[in-house]
């Protein structure tokens, strides 16, 4: 079956490229949807991107990728540094789970630095701007083992080395 991967967004992430460019760059929340969609469409897989700034919305979307999808890609925002919630319910999904950071949160003010959804993740991604979400792809597909042969043999895989 083609890989699914649910990509989540938490608080204020719809204010992508409005505000704050300086930080987050001018890339909009849609055009990250955009741009993952493209990506799935190549990889021969599907996506679906939601946001919400609603800690329960997001907690029920994770218990819904239960049986749904293979994966999930979040960037939690705010809640990354507060909620027990959603660490929780990522502990409940047992596929690969990948946390996306736009900036890097360890270089940032105390405020922002200690990411502790992070800690029932499989992956870490932070500070690659929006291209953090299809670097994130690309390893969930590579990682199930499905990138199709039209993408460079070299991304597949480092062979496992020898003693
Ligand atoms: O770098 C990221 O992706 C963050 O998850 C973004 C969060 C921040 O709390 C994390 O430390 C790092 C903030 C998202 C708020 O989104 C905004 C978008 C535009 C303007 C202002 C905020």
């Amino acid at each position: 079956m083609a890989a699914r991967i649910m990509i989540l967004n938490g608080p204020n992430l719809n204010f992508l490229g409005i505000r704050e460019p300086h930080i987050y760059g001018t890339t909009t929340l849609k055009q990250i949807e955009d741009s993952c969609q493209a990506l799935a469409n190549q990889l021969g897989i599907s996506v679906t991107f939601h946001q919400s700034n609603m800690e329960g919305e997001l907690v029920s979307l994770i218990q819904s990728a239960h049986g749904k999808a293979d994966a999930i890609i979040m960037n939690p925002a705010a809640y990354s540094f507060t909620s027990i919630a959603l660490i929780d319910a990522l502990k409940i999904f047992d596929g690969i789970k990948i946390e996306v950071h736009i900036s890097n949160i360890h270089a940032r003010d105390e405020l922002h630095r200690h990411s502790i959804t992070s800690s029932a993740c499989t992956s870490v991604i932070c500070g690659m701007g929006p291209y953090g979400y299809l670097a994130a792809m690309l390893a969930v597909v590579q990682k199930l083992g499905q990138l199709p042969a039209t993408i460079p043999a070299a991304l597949h895989g480092i062979p496992v080395g020898k003693a």
